[in-house]
C-alpha cells in the first residue's frame, strides 16, 4: 500500500492555503520567472473539470477556482467536460497544446487516460490529479489529491450493519457514473463492510451522480419492487439520494421511514435533509481540494519531492451530529 498523507480539517487547508500564496507571490514579487511560471511569474494552469454534475461538484469546482486565482498568482484556463470522457481528454489535449505550465484534472472515469497522460509527459507538462484516480501508471502524473472513496463505502456500510445486522434487509443501489473511481470503490467498500449481514442487494443501477438520475431510477426500483418491497437506499452521493426522495414521496411512502437511506458527501442539501429525517446517515467526501492542488502544482514547479497520493479526511454524520453542524459548516 502506498504510504498515505492524511491530511485533517480545515486548518491544515488554510495553512497549505498560505503556502502556495507565498510561493506564487514570492516569484511575483521578485520578478523572476518563478518556477514554471512563465516571464512575469504567472503559472498558467488547465483544469479539466468532470462537468456540474452535482452539488458536490460545484463546491469543488469553486474550491479550485478560489485556489488557483491571480491574487494567487495563477492564470487559470478551465474546461467542464459535462460529464463526457471523450470531451474531457479533448481539453487535456487542448491544454498540451496551448503549452500551460501545468494540467489538473478531475478523471470523470478511471480508465482512457493512458495516450493524453504520456503526450503531457512528452511535453514535459506536469500533471496534477484531483478527487478522482486512474487506472494509468502513476509514473504518468506527479500527485493525486483527494478521498478514500473505498473507506467511504465501508463507513456508510458499517452504518447499514449496525442498523440493520441480521434482519433480513432489501437494498437497492444508486450507482455513481459508471467507471468512475468513487463509484467502484464505493461499491465494493459497501460490499465487504455488509457481507456478513442480512442485507440483501435486490437491484443496482447507475444515477450519474445526478439528482434527475437518482429520481429516474429510483421509481424505476419503486414500480418493480414497491415500496414494501425496499427497505434501504444505499447512494453513492447526496444528489442522487435527494432524486430518490422525490421518487418516494411521490409513491406516497416516507423516506427515512419507510425506506431508509443512507449517502456519500454531505453538501449543504444532503444534510438539510438528514437534519429533516428523510435521509438517516450521511458519509462526508469533502470538496474542498483546491488548496492542496495548488500547493502541489507549485511544488511540483518548483521541483521538490511531492506525495504520490494526499489524502483528505472525510468523517460521518447521524441526523443528530447534522442538526448541531449545520450552520457552521463551508458547503
Ligand atoms: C467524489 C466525487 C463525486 C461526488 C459526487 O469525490 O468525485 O462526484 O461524490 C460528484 O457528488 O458528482
Ligand atoms: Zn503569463
Amino acid at each position: 500500500m502506498k504510504k498515505k498523507t492524511l491530511l485533517a480539517g480545515f486548518a491544515l487547508l488554510g495553512a497549505l492555503a498560505l503556502t502556495a500564496t507565498g510561493c506564487a507571490s514570492d516569484s511575483d514579487a521578485t520578478g523572476d520567472a518563478g518556477a514554471g511560471g512563465d516571464d512575469d511569474g504567472v503559472v498558467t494552469v488547465g483544469f479539466a473539470q468532470t462537468g456540474s454534475e452535482s452539488g458536490w461538484r460545484s463546491a469543488n469546482t469553486e474550491s479550485m477556482k478560489e485556489a488557483f486565482s491571480a491574487d494567487n498568482g495563477f492564470e487559470l484556463i478551465f474546461n467542464a467536460a459535462d460529464n463526457d470522457t471523450a470531451a474531457q481528454i479533448a481539453a487535456v489535449r487542448d491544454f498540451i497544446n496551448q503549452g500551460v505550465d501545468a494540467i489538473v484534472i478531475a478523471p470523470i472515469v478511471e480508465d482512457g487516460w493512458d495516450d493524453v497522460l504520456q503526450e503531457a509527459a512528452d511535453a514535459g507538462i506536469p500533471v496534477v490529479l484531483e478527487d478522482r484516480t486512474v487506472s494509468a501508471s502513476d509514473d504518468l502524473y506527479a500527485s493525486w489529491v483527494g478521498l478514500d472513496f473505498e473507506k467511504e463505502g465501508v463507513m456508510a456500510g458499517e452504518w447499514a450493519a449496525e442498523t440493520f445486522g441480521d434482519t433480513p434487509t432489501k437494498m437497492v443501489v444508486l450507482e455513481g457514473t459508471t467507471g468512475s473511481a468513487p463509484a467502484n470503490d464505493r461499491a465494493s467498500g459497501f460490499d465487504e463492510a455488509v457481507k456478513d449481514t442480512a442485507i440483501e442487494k435486490i437491484d443496482s443501477q447507475t444515477g450519474d451522480f445526478t439528482r434527475d438520475g437518482g429520481k429516474t431510477v429510483m421509481e424505476g426500483f419503486l414500480q418493480k419492487y414497491g415500496v414494501d418491497g425496499i427497505d434501504l437506499v444505499y447512494a453513492h452521493n447526496d444528489d442522487m439520494a435527494l432524486g430518490a426522495i422525490e421518487a418516494i414521496e411521490a409513491a406516497g411512502a416516507e423516506p427515512g421511514v419507510d425506506i431508509q437511506i443512507v449517502s456519500i458527501d454531505a453538501v449543504k442539501d444532503g444534510m438539510q435533509a438528514l437534519v429533516d429525517g428523510k435521509i438517516n446517515f450521511i458519509v462526508e467526501c469533502n470538496p474542498l481540494l483546491g488548496d492542496l492542488a495548488a500547493g502541489l502544482v507549485l511544488d511540483v514547479l518548483d521541483g521538490k519531492e511531492v506525495e504520490k497520493e494526499v489524502y483528505v479526511e472525510d468523517q460521518t454524520f447521524t441526523q443528530e451530529q447534522a442538526a448541531e453542524v449545520i450552520d457552521s459548516r463551508p458547503y
